[in-house]
């Protein structure tokens, strides 16, 4: 067994571990990160396209944000559609702040370049990672690399591994407390190199299920539909996905799609997930390792965004000043922010798409929801604000 030290090891070279690593070099704190994926696996996901006003600052003020602010594509609103009627919130004019369409593919790239870079270690294909006496104040993190075991002994575990990784289940289940909500659909996506349906994104819902047309850039464009969570993305032809996109966003919109090949399809499940608490010990758990989102939110990368820079700056504070203040409340003040964002994905997710379960009256409360946001200045702004993002900590 070969032995490593540090002082953060970081499980996953997701947004989360990436990002938590990069702030913790700029603050001159040691970690290594450990994926259990190849490079290009990591860097070939199709995830997440929207970024919130303060993940945006979050990457500019650490020095990562060059090829976002060339590349990315600034929004000032975007449009609900129900069945056919369209409202836009408009971002700009309601909070004065704007996102930004850059695609989780692009920034996980940027991240792994800036950490090679300054010459930081991130271990790929890193298998059979285990932390162990989490609690003690030196944990250990195992691994094997290349055929050969490691023993990495540390101050702190991030536990950034996301929903399937192996950091959460080191917390107790007599400590662990659990929320779930998984949701009777799933979405299918494609990726396919067409202009975009409109310059905004647009999410659609159709007597026949929700729809979402976004983009990453002009000339390549990710729509989703929903579908029932036993269908594969084999069972639909690329024909089959734009019939049933040009049906759900109505016929003055789909007047405007340009169809072409799928360069990717792929179908996400839909879940709401809370882990309590976030903390265990020196493990500190951060991004999709904690929580999940419905997509509908576009919150999910953003969450991790938040939480690790929150995290950052527990562990600045108890290397600077061996202050435990922001390790004791990181649980709680992350927690804090990823219930409201629990809950405006859950909301849009509610209003827009179809559940089987739903009785033609639900489905006028749908209609009635729709109507009060298009009618209601302070509900399009009650939208705005928690899309943009809420105020970081
Ligand atoms: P991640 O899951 O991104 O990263 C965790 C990393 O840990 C992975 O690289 C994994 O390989 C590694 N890992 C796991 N177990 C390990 C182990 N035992 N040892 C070592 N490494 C391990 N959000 C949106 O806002 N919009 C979207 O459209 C959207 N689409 C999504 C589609 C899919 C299919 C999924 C799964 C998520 C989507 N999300 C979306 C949410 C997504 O953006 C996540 O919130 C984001 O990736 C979270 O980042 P991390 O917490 O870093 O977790
Ligand atoms: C995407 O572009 O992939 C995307 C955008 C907004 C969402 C979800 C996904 O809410």
């Amino acid at each position: 067994m070969a032995a490593k030290s540090t002082q953060v090891a970081i499980i996953g070279s997701g947004p989360a571990g990436l990002m938590l690593a990069h702030l913790l070099h700029l603050s001159g704190i040691e970690c290594i990160v450990l994926e259990r994926q190849t490079r290009s696996h990591v860097e070939g996901r199709i995830r997440a396209g929207v970024l919130e006003h303060g993940t945006v600052e979050t990457l500019r003020d650490a020095g990562v944000a060059d090829r976002l602010d060339r590349e990315g594509l600034v929004h000032d609103g975007f449009d609900l559609s129900f069945e056919g009627d369209r409202h836009r919130i408009g971002l700009k004019a309601l909070t004065d702040k704007s996102v930004t369409v850059y695609g989780q593919t692009e920034i996980t790239r940027d991240l792994i370049e800036a950490r090679l870079a300054v010459g930081g270690e991130i271990v790929f294909e890193a298998s059979d990672v285990m932390p162990v006496d989490v609690s003690s104040p030196r944990p250990t993190v195992r691994y094997t690399h290349k055929g050969r075991s490691f023993e990495m002994t540390c101050d702190f575990v991030a536990g950034c591994d996301g929903f399937h990784g192996v950091s959460r289940k080191m917390i107790p289940q007599d400590v662990r407390r659990e929320f779930e909500r998984v949701y009777p659909f799933g979405w299918l996506g494609i990726l396919a190199d067409v202009p975009p349906v409109a310059d905004e994104l647009i999410y659609a819902s159709g007597e026949r299920g929700f729809a979402l047309c976004s983009m990453r850039s002009g000339t390549r464009s990710r729509y989703y539909i929903q579908c029932s969570t036993d269908e594969k993305p084999a069972d639909w032809s690329d024909d089959a996905f734009w019939d049933e996109l040009a049906l759900r966003i109505g016929p003055a919109t789909s007047a405007n799609l340009v169809r072409g090949a799928s360069i990717e399809k792929s179908i996400a499940p839909l879940r709401s997930y809370v882990c309590e608490p976030m903390r265990h010990g020196n493990l500190f758990l951060a991004g999709d390792a904690a929580h999940i989102v419905p997509p509908t939110g576009a919150k999910g990368l953003n969450l991790a965004i938040a939480d690790v820079r929150l995290l950052h700056r527990a562990f600045e504070r108890w290397y600077r000043t061996h202050n435990a203040a922001g390790l004791e409340s990181y649980s709680t003040s992350a927690l804090a922010r990823v219930w409201k964002a629990e809950r405006f994905s859950w909301y849009l997710s509610t209003m827009l798409h179809r559940f089987p379960e739903h009785s033609a009256f639900e489905r006028r409360m749908q209609r009635a929801e729709f109507d009060y946001v298009a009618s209601s200045e302070a509900a399009s702004r009650a939208i705005a604000e928690n899309y943009v993002g809420l105020p970081l900590d």
